[in-house]
């Protein structure tokens, strides 16, 4: 090869590597042009909220802001009980959903716009795991006392298993203004008769909360019932950011209620 044709296949090959800095530019470009001002912050961490967001996950401006960390819906996956049926009454953009039915549990989500559950759906089947979730396009509140009938076994009315997850519109990202988040400012009804309605299917509940929620309301939760649940409260973080907080009921609470001071019964993971 004379110096002559080798300088010109090294000239080649810059300008081909400048072309493709410039597609990548491009290309992030273009995705960001999609992406609204209001949830560009979100799309920042998109990687955070689906690992295999480049394979084509698809998201609404409600999606962006609500959707649960990966993370985090791991961690409610593991706690879940073994072999059980979950619910996921509110369930989005699938971020729950896909966790429970990645660890085997079979899963009933529910969402009362159909343009999410399709979303939720596609997200489902780019991690492989549609097959394992029913969607259901129905308002939670509505359909809850049928449940329990249409999913659980007849020979095992009370399945020790199943699980109810909850994880409600909180009103947006505005949530965090108030320096209490208190139960009734869950969307679309207040906290206790969410609770109520959840306790018809199953007494094992996870709640997914504003980081701002007031614990002591949480824990009077377990009250609504005879004997009182078990409850456990944790602090989940991302990357050492705090996300928000879960609450557990029922057998996926793994302490019992304390009638020591709430902070006995609240850790972070
Ligand atoms: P955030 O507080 O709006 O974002 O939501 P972030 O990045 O912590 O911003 P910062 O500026 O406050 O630090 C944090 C997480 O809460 C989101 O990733 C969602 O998982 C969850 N989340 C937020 N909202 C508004 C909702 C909601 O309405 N419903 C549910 N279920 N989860 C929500
Ligand atoms: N955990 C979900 C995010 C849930 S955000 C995820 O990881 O993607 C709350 C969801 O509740 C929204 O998608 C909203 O459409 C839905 N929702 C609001 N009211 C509802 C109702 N009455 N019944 C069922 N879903 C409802």
């Amino acid at each position: 090869m004379t110096r002559a044709s080798r300088r010109s296949k090294k000239r080649r090959k810059i300008i081909k590597r400048k072309v493709n800095i410039r597609g990548k530019w491009k290309a992030s470009k273009e995705s960001q042009a999609i992406i609204s001002p209001k949830v560009v912050k979100y799309w920042r961490q998109r990687y955070s909220l689906f690992s295999r967001y480049d394979e084509g996950i698809k998201m609404d401006e409600e999606g962006w802001f609500s959707v649960t960390p990966e993370e985090i819906a791991v961690r409610h996956a593991q706690r879940c009980v073994a072999g059980g049926v979950v619910v996921d009454c509110f369930a989005g953009m699938g971020g729950n959903s896909i966790q429970f039915a990645a660890l085997g549990y079979h899963v009933v989500a529910i969402d009362i716009d159909p343009q999410k559950v399709e979303m939720a759906s596609n997200n489902a089947k780019i991690y492989g795991v549609d097959n394992y979730i029913d969607f259901i396009v129905a308002d939670f509140l509505q359909v809850a006392p049928s449940l329990k009938k249409q999913f659980w076994s007849p020979q095992m009315p009370v399945y020790k298993g199943n699980v109810a997850f909850l994880s409600p519109p909180w009103g947006g990202p505005s949530y965090k203004m108030a320096d209490n988040f208190t139960l009734d400012l869950l969307k679309p009804v207040d906290g206790y008769t969410l609770f109520q309605v959840a306790q018809t299917i199953t007494p094992n509940i996870i709640m997914f909360l504003p980081r701002n929620v007031d614990v002591c309301q949480v824990e009077e939760l377990s009250w609504l019932s005879s004997p009182p649940l078990n409850v456990e409260i944790e602090e989940n973080y991302v990357q050492g950011y705090l996300k928000g907080m879960t609450a557990y009921f029922g057998n996926t609470a793994y302490w019992g209620v304390t009638e020591e001071t709430t902070s006995h019964n609240i850790h972070e993971v």
